[in-house]
């Protein structure tokens, strides 16, 4: 099942059918059972029977804050020892990578946070810019992971890479968060097989493509819901990012106008185009 945020409304997709719910984002999406909740309402929702439904997306949140998990991927660890080796800092990436402990930042309010379609930005004091694909959970305020969405944790590589203290600055500015397009649901865990795939398009052509499976990650998504949730409470759940695999290679820098399109398999294509903050 996936729901849908738009500026006309919420909508839960079950299938080929479309229901349009009258409960706010908050109060339908902070379940225990939110599998079990959306199946039941789909028998006494309005049932939407026009196209025009999936017009003017909005990213599928209301009150959550977004969270992120890093270097939880081989290559994300090997990328940023490469980038912070002047600045001294790559034993970090390395320890954090083998620790018990995993690597979790506050990456975004809400309102800093675009949807499908949408632009994603870059910084304009950064040289070096990338997308960062990565699953995105949905967890409830009890902690329990409800649903899934995509994320583009969007990254300053310039800014982290002269010194990991930047890190704020690197991942936390306007429009450094994409998510989107829905919030998928699902009655069990998603697969490891889950299939998570990147394109970036330059004037209309693949400027990189890459892809990757779930099972590469070297943490479990419940051990990274855990660590959140120890001292932090989220009255509403909250997202979380979980970290990239896919990492272009290091000459190529994003530019405006460049097309991010990101799919997970089961949830859908996240497409956003870059741009610079006005
Ligand atoms: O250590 C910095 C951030 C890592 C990250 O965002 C990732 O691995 O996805
Ligand atoms: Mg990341």
């Amino acid at each position: 099942m996936k729901l849908f945020k738009t500026e006309q409304g919420i909508f839960l997709q079950d299938n080929t059918a479309v229901y349009k719910l009258v409960q706010q984002w908050d109060e339908v999406v902070n379940r225990d059972d939110l599998f079990n909740y959306l199946t039941g309402i789909t028998s006494t929702a309005e049932k939407v029977t026009h196209n025009k439904w999936q017009e003017n997306l909005l990213p599928p949140i209301a009150n959550q804050e977004v969270w992120a998990a890093g270097v939880t991927y081989l290559q994300s660890r090997d990328a940023r020892v490469e980038e912070s080796q002047t600045s001294g800092g790559s034993d970090l990436y390395k320890r954090v990578y083998d620790a018990d402990r995993p690597e979790l930042f506050f990456k975004s309010t809400p309102q800093r946070v675009v949807g499908h379609l949408q632009d994603v930005s870059i910084r304009k004091d950064s040289t070096w810019n990338v997308p960062e694909p990565e699953l995105t959970l949905f967890i409830n305020s009890k902690g329990k992971i409800q649903g899934y969405t995509i994320g583009n944790d969007m990254s300053s590589r310039s800014i982290e890479g002269e010194n990991a203290l930047y890190l704020p600055q690197a991942k936390t500015y306007d429009k450094s968060a994409a998510i989107g397009p829905c919030l998928y649901i699902i009655p069990a865990p998603i697969s490891k097989e889950t299939i998570i795939s990147i394109v970036i398009k330059r004037n209309g052509v693949s400027a990189y493509a890459d892809k990757t499976p779930l099972s590469r990650m070297k943490r479990s998504l419940e051990e990274l819901a855990g660590f959140l949730f120890r001292e932090l409470t989220f009255p509403d759940g909250v997202y979380l990012m979980t970290g990239t695999c896919l990492v272009p290679p290091n000459d190529f820098t994003l530019q405006p106008f460049d097309v991010v399109e990101i799919s997970i398999d089961g949830i859908g294509t996240l497409i956003n185009t870059i741009a610079y903050n006005s």
